[in-house]
């Protein structure tokens, strides 16, 4: 169960410059981690204002996926990039919304750590339509050659060399999650103060749950061990597993992942033949690697059913990547479920 620190007022800006002080988080990696929630925070406020400001509907352009864009897919990517373009230490970015890796101007800052930037400016966007949860994720890697020229092969680093994830989520309340590789902390923006507030700290994902999350519809094109997995859980008490589970899909990955944060649960959106040339539906550098980053930092498990999805070698920025993550026990019985189906 998570416990809300309400007692103390420990806002983003307190915890990072304390967490710069104990050496946890590099002082350059806070202005980007800053200018990060700073842009979310006014992603949430043109998420709430889209109807008033002509922001709401399609934009009647395609992204890099061939999807329709959303007129707020585009205004959240342009708020990002806008936030974050004039911090110093930042070397290059790469975003859902954009078609290639953009570089920033920065003259190399002589011996400071850099980075790169990856996000999904707003995710779950078909759910802005039904007033429905929506997010932003972003992941940030280490320019590896300080100085170099950075090119789309600087992005394409295992989810493993991330030294910070994150993301918010446009919920009921705007929340921005974040880790540094010290466990998770949640922050709830407190419109009194105009700040992040930290009010869940350190949060744990139980590692035994029964509740999962699936896209059922695409039941048919699933691989056998997603299908015996999933059968399994809706027989429920009178199956195999002799429990029952429920069921939950938002269709946004951020109101999923926050869900299992909260209270546990398996996230699936798995390898199918429904596009077979595509490895599954969701992208591995911006949307895959900064959720398993947080779900494994906070004591879940993250797989492609194969291997961590965090070990993946990227081939290009906007790859796929068939997601298992949650609950360690349950993403455990799956990676057996898998093993158990290849050495049939
Ligand atoms: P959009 O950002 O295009 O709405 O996609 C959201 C998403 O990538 C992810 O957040 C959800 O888990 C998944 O798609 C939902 O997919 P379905 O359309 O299969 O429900």
């Amino acid at each position: 169960m998570t416990h809300i620190a309400t007692t103390e007022h420990i806002t983003l800006s307190s915890f990072l410059a304390g967490a710069a002080r104990e050496e946890r988080v590099p002082a350059g990696l806070i202005a980007l981690i800053d200018a990060v929630a700073d842009a979310c925070s006014s992603i949430a406020t043109a998420v709430e204002r889209g109807a008033f400001d002509g922001a709401s509907g399609n934009a009647h352009s395609e992204n890099v996926h061939g999807e329709a864009q959303k007129k707020l897919d585009v205004v959240s990517n342009d708020i990002m990039i806008g936030a974050v373009g004039s911090v110093r230490c930042l070397r290059g970015l790469a975003s859902e919304e954009l078609d290639s890796v953009q570089v920033t101007g920065h003259e190399h800052s002589g011996g400071a750590a850099e980075y790169l930037l990856l996000f999904d400016p707003l995710d779950g966007s078909s759910n802005l339509e039904i007033n429905g949860v929506v997010g932003s994720i972003f992941s940030v890697l280490a320019t590896p050659a300080s100085g170099a020229v950075v090119d789309e092969r600087h992005f394409l680093q295992p989810g493993v060399k991330q030294v910070c994830a994150g993301y918010a989520i446009y919920g009921a309340t705007t929340m921005f999650v974040l880790t540094t590789g010290h466990g998770v902390d949640g922050f709830t923006f407190d419109s009194e103060s105009a700040s992040f507030v930290l009010t869940h700290p350190q949060l744990q994902i139980p590692e035994d749950t029964r509740e999962f999350a699936i896209n059922m519809s695409n039941e048919r094109y699933w691989e056998e061990p997603v299908r015996r997995y999933v059968r399994e859980c809706v027989a429920g008490e009178s199956g195999p597993r002799q429990t029952n589970f429920n069921m939950r899909w938002i269709a946004s990955m951020v109101a999923e992942v926050h869900r299992i944060l909260m209270r546990g649960g398996v996230f699936l959106y798995p390898r199918d033949n429904k596009h077979p040339q595509l490895a599954g539906r969701l992208r591995l550098t911006y949307e895959a690697n900064p959720m398993s980053f947080i779900v494994e930092q906070a004591g879940g498990m993250s797989t492609t059913g194969q291997i961590p999805i965090m070990e993946v070698q990227p081939e290009h920025v906007h790859q796929r990547v068939p997601v298992i993550l949650g609950s360690k026990l349950e993403v455990e019985r799956l990676l057996r479920y898998h093993d158990e189906a290849a050495a049939a």
